[in-house]
């Protein structure tokens, strides 16, 4: 390539490898997803052949030369019909094969792990149960359903992972999830595929897909020694949330052991189920949502407390035994399915808790 200056090859050879048009299959649903695309893509190419076909050959047999005097055509009820049903078959597979995959991507399953990811400008910043902290980076396990709650500390961001062909919003204070299986070792791209500011084009980082021992491996070595919900108990003495909120039978607060999950009444008459989505609230705007019986005494924790200390408040609340204290529960890949992640707290057995592996 004597003729074209090494530069430009340079950059056109980098472009082609790095554009990747066509990511990698790497999650469990990726497959499927891709068959459904390729689907359609099949779909449309035989409609535009069809089209291209009819277009080329009509002009060819019904031309000025063939047929100087135009002969009028009425129509034919057959025909009509046959390119009206066809094509509403067709759009009806797609439209019941993408609804199957759209309730499977919405659908975590129940046994998944959870991982928290904040979204802030410009950066990702994902928080581990185990009290790993990673920015611009997520470390996750092949083999297992893996469920993100992301949040965004400022603007929107959207959460997206090619490779796994997933993606979600990261809105300001509102929780969203996404979850995936990773299936094959590797480091995949992660974006943030909404604009978010000046330095968006930045806001990406690596996934990296490990096997479960190297996971396992990987939890170990990067712990700080305290789990999530630890370091939000800890919080939870410094902010001073043990003054109200503790077993003391002349507590001013309510009893915050099993209260993820719950139904709780309100004072303004209803019921809230407490989700990660309504004890957020609950810390931040305590006088929105007032629990029945109880004084609207609680201070408002607006601005004193980062997304992430939220999350781990959450973490504590959620892994809450009745004498206000959590176990160790650094190595994540260790508890049985269905002890942790989006299932009510009824669900859980706090008693299998706490396995850390040498
Ligand atoms: C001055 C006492 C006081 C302090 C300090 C306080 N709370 Fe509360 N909290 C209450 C009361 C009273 C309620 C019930 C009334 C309401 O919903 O506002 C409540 C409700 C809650 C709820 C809703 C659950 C339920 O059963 O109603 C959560 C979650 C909560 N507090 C967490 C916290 C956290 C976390 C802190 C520290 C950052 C904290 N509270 C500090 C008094 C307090
Ligand atoms: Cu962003």
């Amino acid at each position: 390539m004597n003729h074209i200056s090494p530069t430009i090859w340079q950059f056109l050879v980098k472009w082609l490898t790095n554009f990747a048009l066509f990511p990698p299959e790497a999650s469990k649903i990726a497959p499927q997803m891709d068959a459904l695309l390729f689907f359609m893509v099949l779909v449309s190419l035989i409609g535009l052949t069809i089209v291209v076909l009819l277009i080329v050959s009509f002009s060819i047999l019904y031309n000025k030369k063939r047929h100087p005097v135009a002969v009028q055509v009425e129509g034919s009820t057959l025909l009509e019909a046959t390119w009206t049903i066809i094509p509403l078959g067709l759009f009806l597979v797609m439209f019941v094969w993408g609804a199957l995959i759209y309730f499977r991507v919405f659908t975590p399953p129940a046994n998944s792990m959870n991982i928290y990811v904040v979204g802030k400008q410009w950066m990702w910043k994902a928080e581990h149960p185990g009290g790993q902290h990673e920015i611009n980076a997520l470390h996750v396990p092949t083999g297992r359903a893996v469920q993100v709650t992301l949040i965004s500390q400022d603007v929107f961001h959207s959460f997206s992972i090619p490779a796994f062909r997933v993606k979600r919003e990261a809105i300001p204070g509102r929780y969203t999830t996404v979850w995936f299986e990773a299936t094959v070792p590797g480091t995949y791209h992660l974006f943030c595929t909404q604009y978010c500011g000046t330095n968006h084009s930045q806001m990406t980082g690596d996934i990296v897909v490990m096997t479960p021992e190297d996971f396992r491996k990987w939890l170990a070595s990067s712990t700080s020694g305290a789990s999530l919900a630890q370091n939000g108990e800890r919080l939870f003495a410094s902010l001073s949330c043990a003054a109200c909120h503790n077993t003391r039978p002349d507590a001013r607060g309510p009893n915050l052991a099993g209260v993820y999950g719950a139904k709780l009444p309100l004072a303004s008459g209803g019921t809230v189920i407490a989700d990660d989505a309504y004890l957020r609230e609950a810390i931040l705007n305590p006088s929105q949502h007032v629990t029945q019986g109880y004084a609207p005494i609680m201070p408002t924790y607006q601005g004193q407390i980062s997304e992430e200390g939220v999350i781990a408040l959450l973490e504590y609340i959620k892994n809450l035994d009745s004498d206000y204290r959590v176990q160790q529960t650094l190595n994540t890949t260790d508890l049985p399915p269905g002890s942790e992640g989006t299932a009510p707290a009824a669900a859980k057995a706090p008693a299998s808790k706490g396995t850390v592996k040498p």
